[in-house]
């Protein structure tokens, strides 16, 4: 007999501050969701971002966030975005150093996991406005851990590197 899996709402989050990031995120989030198991639900505008953390003098970030349903188990969904990045020769050499592509999971369905290789929620997303932002613009009655998304945003320390429009980050600041 076959089981039906349930479909699960996920929010994923994606950056690029290297090469051509704009093609790059639209490319990525039309490979997120090229296969039956993952289907798009809705998508937040483009920001752009200063870079939190890592090497000094790095590029500014293009952030978006993506909604999901899917079938996929929360390993195999992973796996999923893992294989996108790397699709975009992504190497991971310098933690939080400039990358093509970091496609991460925010949240899957309700799970929570300290489970190191998928953290869930996202160990960092609740303080980073670089998430934050784009996910309240796509849904401003957002929920994290209880929390409004929107609310969690203005107060998030990064808020002020933020702005709407590729390109001018921060210099409206
Ligand atoms: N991992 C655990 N939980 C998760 C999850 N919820 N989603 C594990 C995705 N991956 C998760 O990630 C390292 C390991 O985390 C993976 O092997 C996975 O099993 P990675 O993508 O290889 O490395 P990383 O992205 O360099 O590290 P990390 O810790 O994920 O960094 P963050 O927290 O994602 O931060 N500033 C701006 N403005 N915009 C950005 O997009 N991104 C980062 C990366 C830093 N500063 C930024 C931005
Ligand atoms: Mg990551």
């Amino acid at each position: 007999m076959n089981a039906v899996r349930p479909l699960t709402r996920a929010i994923l989050a994606l950056g690029s501050n290297l090469g051509e990031r704009e093609g790059t995120l639209m490319e990525a989030v039309a490979e997120l969701v090229d296969r039956p198991e993952v289907r798009l639900q809705n998508v937040s505008p483009v920001v752009t971002t200063k870079p939190v953390g890592g090497p000094p003098g790095q590029p500014d970030f293009l952030n978006m966030v993506i909604a999901v349903d899917t079938v996929l188990e929360p390993l195999e969904l992973l796996e999923h975005c893992q294989a996108v990045e790397l699709a975009h020769h992504r190497t991971r050499e310098v933690r939080w150093g400039a990358r093509t592509l970091d496609v991460d999971i925010i949240t899957y369905g309700d799970l929570a996991s300290a489970d190191p290789v998928l953290t869930l929620p996202h160990p960092r997303a609740a303080e980073r406005a670089f998430v934050l932002f784009p996910w309240s613009l796509m849904d401003p009655a957002a929920t994290l851990d209880g929390k409004s998304v929107a609310e969690l945003a203005a107060a998030a320390p990064d808020m002020a590197g933020i702005s709407h429009a590729p390109g001018t980050a921060g210099q409206d600041a």
